[in-house]
């Protein structure tokens, strides 16, 4: 460890710094955050030189039906941390799933990649080490208090309550801690932003898991949450806190959350992150928004939505079903004016890789798991469905259609708790892109909206 980073270190913990294995968490911290303050001017000088060269290319159109479409395929967003492409799905920082499972440290005899090297990945574009690795759960681990306000409310919200509405709210109160928020308070150059929202996106991350955890134990259970263990890494962490301590479990822990934690910039989730946070609303209520857009059925919940549909599925047809038994009752969901939650999506165009490695991870673990079973026969049923019907542009699965079934495996039955999950997840995408919203100065983002009439004017329609 160097004297300057040595001395940055001490300077984060203060007076009370009372123990080596605090210090290096802190020394630790700076490596990922000294490596960003090398890294932002190089990228704050690319992005001028390029605005100068290329600031007024067109890079794209927007139709009529895309402003009525959910402005679908306007490309108006900058995101850094990931791209979607509709055939191959989402790289991070241009890796692919398999190649972040390759590539990005594991833990001691696991094989699915650490989240924390993702989140290291997502910040940096860089896959780090083991160390630099290690650190980030050390420090995550040692940034994990909750305040005790949080803690009681959480205790107190009744178990009628949604865990996502109780998630939003519990990291709604959390922004009692933000960093940013006191800085932005007491004046602080903007130019500076981007270090609280890095300390905030920090703190936030480590925390999720005990908050997470909280609300699991206390609306299914009794309450009890394991006290975080500084030797285990971020999921073993929120795996051993809800309760779960089975190495598998972990391991697809790892696996899943990594693989929800981003999906380039225009989902809701992501987006209304980012939105909230051109505010210069601090990460605790910017994540809190995202949080309540991962809330609904068409986006996050569609994990939850996939588990209570295949229940019912279950319990109209029994244990072995036929094809033509399944295609009946995908039908009736059609005709019902409902869709078939886990299939489809807004940008791309095949199965999504992110389902294709948890199948993976099935076929593995728990290839005669009777729920894994339907959920491939469905696979080879629901597709030519919804081509049959000719309305989804996207007929093959998301991840959602695939998550629920492993938790299910591995006794988290709980099916609206799986959001959360994906929650803590999408945390670690979304707080990297708001590290950077704040390091590129991203300006309030405020589109032009339209009327009809203004609309019909603009393009001259005689009606
Ligand atoms: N079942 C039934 N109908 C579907 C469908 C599905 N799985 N997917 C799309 N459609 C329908 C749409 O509802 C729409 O119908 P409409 O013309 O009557 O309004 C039509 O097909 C065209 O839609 P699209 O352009 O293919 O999709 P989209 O971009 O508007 O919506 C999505 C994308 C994901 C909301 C949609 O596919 C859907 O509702 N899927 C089921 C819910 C789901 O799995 N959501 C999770 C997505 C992943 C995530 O965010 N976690």
């Amino acid at each position: 460890m160097s004297a300057t980073l040595l001395r940055k270190c001490s300077n984060v913990l203060g007076s009370n710094q009372n123990s080596l294995l605090k210090m290096t968490r802190a020394a630790s911290s700076c490596g990922l955050k000294e490596r960003l303050e090398d890294l932002i001017p190089k990228k704050q000088a690319q992005i001028k030189e390029f605005r100068k060269l290329a600031g007024n290319k067109v890079v794209g159109e927007v139709t009529v039906d895309m402003m009525y479409g959910g402005m679908r395929g306007i490309k108006g967003l900058v995101t850094e941390t990931s791209v979607l492409d509709p055939e191959e799905g989402i790289r991070f920082r241009g890796y692919t799933i398999p190649e972040c499972q390759e590539l990005l440290p594991h833990a001691p005899g696991g094989e699915e990649p650490l989240p924390e090297g993702l989140f290291w990945l997502l910040v940096t574009g860089e896959i780090p080490t083991e160390e630099q690795v290690k650190a980030v759960s050390a420090e995550w681990a040692a940034r994990a208090d909750i305040p005790s306000h949080v803690a009681n409310m959480i205790k107190n919200f009744p178990s009628t309550l949604h865990p996502m509405s109780q998630l939003s709210a519990a990291v709604t109160a959390l922004q009692s801690e933000s960093k940013f928020a006191k800085a932005y308070a007491e004046g602080v150059h903007k130019t500076k932003y981007w270090e609280t929202t890095y300390e905030d996106a920090m703190d936030l991350i480590a925390k999720l898991p005990p908050i997470a955890a909280a609300i699991y134990r206390n609306t299914f259970y009794d309450g009890h949450v394991a006290p975080i263990d500084s030797s285990l890494d971020w999921s073993a962490n929120y795996s051993h806190m809800m309760g779960f301590t089975d190495p598998q479990f972990i391991e697809l822990m790892r696996l899943y959350l990594t693989i929800h934690s981003d999906h380039e910039g225009g989902n809701v989730s992501a987006h209304t992150t980012h939105l909230v946070g051109s505010a210069l609303s601090d990460p605790y209520l910017s994540f809190a928004a995202g949080m309540n857009g991962l809330a609904g059925p068409l986006h996050g919940l569609a994990n939850q939505e996939v588990l209570v549909w295949l229940t019912k599925l279950q319990e109209q047809l029994g244990g072995e079903v036929s094809d033509s038994e399944l295609r009946d009752f995908i039908w009736n969901t059609l005709a019902s004016g409902q869709v078939v939650p886990g299939y489809g999506h807004a940008v791309l165009r095949k199965t999504d890789p992110r389902y294709t490695c948890q199948r993976e991870f099935a076929l593995k673990h728990l290839p005669d798991n009777a729920i894994f079973k339907l959920v491939s026969q469905l696979y080879s049923v629901v597709p030519d469905v919804l081509l049959e019907q000719g309305k989804a542009k996207n007929p093959w699965p998301n991840v959602d259609a695939h998550s629920g079934v492993l938790l299910q495996h591995y006794n988290l039955k709980e099916m609206s708790y799986y959001t959360v999950m994906f929650g803590v997840s999408r945390a670690l995408g979304v707080l990297s892109s708001l590290v950077w919203d704040r390091a590129l100065g991203l300006p309030l983002e405020r589109p032009k909206s339209m009327s009809t009439d203004g609309l019909i004017k603009l393009t001259g329609a005689k009606l």
